[in-house]
């Protein structure tokens, strides 16, 4: 049956899957991520999917955001380059991961931005938040993603976008099936996040309720397009990411409470995670 298709993804595994960076590398070794993320009101989120990225190994880190937010996001990050918000991008395919949706909005540009992108983009990419609204809208896109692409949804954008589930294990099901059927990998964010691809599914083991909090899945959508960016493989980024993502909210809890945690801390503690999982 499916659930012997289930398993926990614990340290050793991760440590197996982890890009060795060669002395004499240069960061057109490491790729380039794109984040298309942020509105006027929300800002905030793709600053942190930025920082989150910034910290996750690709060679640059470019965000895509409203000219209003350009500002805000060359002072907290001055390592990223800057994209001011239109609906189209040019040379698209040069990116080697695009992050599209924490923070966008789901207004008609919005939705101009996320259907060009992905008719016209040929590598796997994160989907997340805003833009899982806008597909929900529009369930007829997800055949157009591109092939090995991720969705992060929690749980209620998870029913959003496939319909209503009663409870997490109608959800999990679901969630397996839909990836014999579409060739993406669904990350089903929880206490427990299940990373599933080809009907198999991965329960992630770090974290903790600190992450509780807005903003912690802007985080991860960083981390995990910075992933794929570097030619992780869609199931293993989605993984890495997830538990990195969860290590450094544990680390953070060195000097912090679960209820004092929050998301550009966890940005801050990826590099103890990263040193944690090698
Ligand atoms: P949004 O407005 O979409 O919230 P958001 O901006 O997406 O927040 P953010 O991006 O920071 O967090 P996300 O959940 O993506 O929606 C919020 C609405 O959805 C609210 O109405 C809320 O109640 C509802 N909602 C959110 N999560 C729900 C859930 N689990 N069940 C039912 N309704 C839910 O990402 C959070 C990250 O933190 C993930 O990586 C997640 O795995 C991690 N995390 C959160 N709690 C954790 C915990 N207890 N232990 C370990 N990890 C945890
Ligand atoms: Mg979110």
């Amino acid at each position: 049956t499916i659930d012997t298709n289930l398993q926990l993804t614990v340290l050793e595994d991760i440590q197996q899957c982890i890009h060795v960076r060669d002395a004499f590398s240069h960061k057109g070794q490491f790729g380039h991520a794109l984040l298309i993320a942020g509105s006027e009101e929300k800002m905030g989120a793709a600053i942190m999917a930025t920082g989150a990225a910034l910290r996750s190994g690709t060679g640059l880190v470019t965000a895509q955001v409203p000219a209003s937010g350009a500002t805000a996001l060359n002072i907290c990050y001055p390592e990223a380059m800057l994209l001011m918000r239109s609906n189209t991008i040019d040379n698209i395919n040069h990116y080697t991961a695009i992050g599209i949706g924490p923070g966008l909005g789901v207004n008609t540009d919005s939705q101009q931005i996320l259907f060009n992108v992905i008719s016209h983009y040929k590598q796997p990419m994160v989907i997340d938040a805003d833009a899982l609204s806008i597909l929900a809208e529009n369930a007829d896109w997800l055949r157009l993603l591109p092939k090995g692409s991720i969705l992060t949804p929690h749980p209620k954008e998870f029913d959003r976008v496939f319909g209503k589930c009663v409870n997490d294990f109608e959800r999990l099901h679901k969630a397996l099936a839909l990836t014999l059927q579409y060739p993406l990998t669904i990350v089903l964010k929880g206490h427990y996040t299940l990373v599933a691809q080809q009907g198999k599914g991965f329960f992630n083991t770090t974290g903790n309720a600190g992450l509780a909090k807005g903003g912690s899945g802007d985080v991860l959508t960083g981390i995990i397009t910075a992933l794929l960016a570097q030619k992780y493989e869609p199931c293993i980024a989605a993984r890495l990411g997830v538990y990195l993502h969860g290590t450094a909210a544990d680390l953070a809890l060195e000097t912090e409470a679960e209820e004092s945690l929050v998301a550009t801390q966890v940005i801050a503690y990826l590099g103890k995670a990263w040193n944690y999982v090698k």
